[in-house]
């Protein structure tokens, strides 16, 4: 039976409950700085994340809401930079402490360092999302603790819930899917994860509670009471059972 040899973190709503008080607050911000009456509610923003990226949301709000401004010869242009204007508001929001990791995240990643499981990220968030999320809520040199951090734009031609950044991920950690854990809380995470071939557990989020995650070795609330030795054992009755 092949040992647990990796855990890999999606960070949107796994490490953190980022959406609601994060990212969303950071998108309105980039419309009221460049003059648009776009506003996200949360209501509004639980059904845009359907769609993965900040950049692909915003075409998909477009579409939805607001077709007249894809008929724009610099739409694709006006995008890149509202996602730009975002990603520093983002930055600011994280930097302020406002989004503490989730319950059980830290002592987890700490106990797998202890035990040298290896570690790394899989999401579609920008990278420096990542590097101020790790650095304000889990420690300033915690980008060294993750040996691979597949994010945004670089590690996916196609976002979640497409396989690749897992794929990516993978393959610079130089193992096979079926020596590493999956962390996600969504269904198009999962799906992603999956499609990969990765063995996946799952905390639900604020957002993604009740969604389908077929194919999970386990959904759970969150990390607060699940150790590495239950991880472990998770993952073991999987393999046997599979
Ligand atoms: C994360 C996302 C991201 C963020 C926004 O999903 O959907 O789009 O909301 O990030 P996951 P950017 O947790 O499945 O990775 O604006 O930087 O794209
Ligand atoms: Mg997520």
């Amino acid at each position: 039976m092949k040992a647990l040899q990796a855990l890999i973190f999606d960070v949107d709503g796994t490490l953190a409950d980022t959406e609601r008080d994060g990212h969303r607050p950071a998108f309105n911000a980039a419309f009221a700085d460049a003059g648009l009456d776009w506003y996200w509610d949360e209501a509004l923003y639980g059904e845009l994340l359907a769609v993965t990226g900040g950049k692909e949301r915003m075409r998909f709000f477009c579409e939805r809401y607001a077709p007249d401004f894809l008929k724009r010869p610099d739409a694709d242009e006006r995008i890149k930079a509202l996602h730009a204007a975002k990603t520093a508001h983002y930055v600011r929001i994280v930097e302020s402490g406002a989004l503490p990791l989730r319950p059980g995240v830290a002592r987890l990643i700490a106990e797998a360092r202890q035990a040298g499981i290896r570690l790394a990220i899989a999401t579609t968030t920008s990278p420096e999302n990542v590097e101020v999320l790790l650095r304000a809520s889990l420690a300033p040199d915690a980008m060294q603790w993750f040996e691979v951090i597949g994010a945004g734009d670089a590690a996916a031609k196609k976002k979640k819930p497409a396989p690749d950044v897992y794929l990516w991920v993978l393959e610079r950690l130089g193992l096979p899917a079926s020596a590493c854990l999956a962390l996600e809380d969504s269904e198009n995470g999962i799906r992603s994860s999956r499609a990969a071939g990765i063995p996946t557990l799952i905390t639900e989020s604020e957002y993604t509670r009740g969604q389908d995650f077929s194919g999970a070795l386990a959904v759970l609330p969150d990390l607060a009471a699940t150790t590495l030795a239950e991880i472990r054992n998770i993952f073991d009755k999987s393999l046997s059972s599979a």
